[in-house]
């Protein structure tokens, strides 16, 4: 039987009458809880750093609805924009003064993009923007990374990471071969392995890949961040033969720096892809970059996209609160420094638990590799040990710590996290890996 709650609980209630009616009883299947051996936590309510289930357990949560809550759970400054917005109505599928102003945010944090438009989800995102790419370079080839994850788009679920790689499965059925005949796959931090696929993707003098698309830390695959010179090196190579770098900042925006990887690792992208955190947490996603590439989307260009919910007033109204307050000083300097107290805590917690562990971790985003390290790729992090891993969560998630159920994910520190969140945190962890690791 899944490790979970009791026979009786009203959890496991709730969740057996979801699966009567939704695939897997839940609606994304890494919160499916399988690869750890658990049933789903179902979730009652949520603030600051904590969330509570139904049956009443509470929970120092670091899953922080996979990253966009960078001001922990129901933070007040959206809950009241969000109460402001409601009244005013719901959707108009009609353009506000307020896209205007999230969109400024965006361009005032990344210089890169000069021109934005809003989506529903990364998905969304991360799909019109290799159609957008394809058609400003007149290519159809595609380049992404072993492990990286860009939503679930039929091109881009190729050597994919987040769920993906949480059920080790290589792709998705239902995706046409043709479909993906145009995606290359390179090894992340590898710019050999890059310029090997450049080679033989050239046209007399002339590149046939329209893009490259990167996480530029990656975060579905654990966390792995870049090394020295991978991302410039990128920057390089696509810049030498027209191929437009794209990064996939759904994870990253705002979240590493106010100008996300690119103001952190100090490499400007051609187009960027965001998500979630711009939405303060509701459904949202972006993709922007250099007006003249921008300027090929209809009405001003002959590349299609469109959405009755995209610019929706609530996730607007809600992403414009969430910006300004992460825009404060301080923001970041807390973030690092929370980030680097619960890494040099689970370090701590590893090696005195006698477990090998590599801690990975970029700011306030960080993964513990399991009897595994040090980790730099995709291949890497499929040496960890995941029935372990499984082990160590199921004991902190009863111990009332919630990781997310995969050893392929990350955990989030938010600004609601308190210095006695973590400290707990590593308590825990220390007891909890000294029984997994048995
Ligand atoms: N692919 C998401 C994490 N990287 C999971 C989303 C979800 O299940 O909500």
């Amino acid at each position: 039987m899944p490790v979970g709650r009791r026979a009786d609980s009203e959890s496991r209630k709730i969740w057996r009458q979801c699966r009567e009616v939704i695939p897997g009883g839940v609606n994304s299947p890494v919160r499916a809880f399988r690869s750890v051996g658990a049933m789903p936590v179902m979730v009652k309510r949520a603030k600051g750093s904590k969330l509570w289930d139904c049956d009443g357990n509470t929970y120092i949560d670091y899953i922080m609805s996979w990253g966009p809550l960078i001001l922990g759970h129901a933070p007040d400054v959206v809950v009241k924009a969000l109460e402001r917005a409601v009244r005013r109505g719901t959707s108009y599928g009609l353009p506000t003064a307020a896209e205007n102003e999230l969109a400024r945010l965006i361009t005032g944090a990344f210089p890169s993009i000069e021109k934005v438009r809003l989506v529903n989800s990364g998905t969304e995102a991360a799909m019109s923007v290799i159609r957008l790419a394809r058609a400003f370079t007149g290519r159809d080839k595609i380049l992404k990374f072993d492990g990286c994850y860009h939503g679930h788009a039929d091109s881009l679920l190729v050597a994919a990471g987040s769920g993906v790689a949480t059920f080790g499965i290589p792709g998705s059925a239902g995706v046409p071969k043709e479909t993906v005949a145009h995606t290359l796959t390179a090894r992340y931090n590898d710019l050999d392995s890059v310029r090997a696929l450049l080679r033989a993707n050239r046209k007399g003098r002339k590149s046939k890949i329209a893009c490259i698309i990167v996480e530029p830390v990656a975060g579905n695959m654990g966390v792995v961040g870049p090394v020295e010179g991978f991302l410039s090196g990128l920057r390089e190579l696509t810049a030498k033969e027209k191929i437009l770098l794209i990064f996939d900042e759904v994870i990253t925006g705002f979240r590493v720096a106010w100008g996300g990887a690119q103001e952190r690792y100090g490499v400007e992208a051609d187009l960027t892809v965001l998500g979630k955190i711009i939405g303060g947490g509701l459904p949202v996603g972006a993709f922007g970059g250099r007006r003249e590439i921008m300027d090929h989307l209809a009405p001003e260009g002959p590349v299609y996209q469109a959405g009755t919910l995209s610019g929706n007033p609530l996730a607007v109204a809600a992403g414009i609160a969430a910006l300004k307050a992460l825009r404060r000083r301080g923001t970041y300097a807390k973030l690092e420094k929370l980030g680097a107290s619960l890494e040099e805590g689970l370090k701590a917690a590893t090696a005195n638990a006698g477990v090998k562990a590599s801690v990975n971790r970029v700011g306030s985003m960080l993964c513990a590799f399991l009897d595994n390290g040090p980790v730099r790729n995709y291949d890497d992090a499929k040496k960890s040990d995941t029935a372990m891993f499984a082990r160590y969560h199921n004991a902190m998630r009863r111990n009332g710590v919630l990781l997310a159920p995969s050893q392929f994910e990350a955990a989030f520190v938010s600004l609601a996290h308190s210095d006695s969140d973590i400290a707990k945190t590593v308590d825990l962890a220390q007891k909890a890996l000294k029984r997994a690791g048995r």
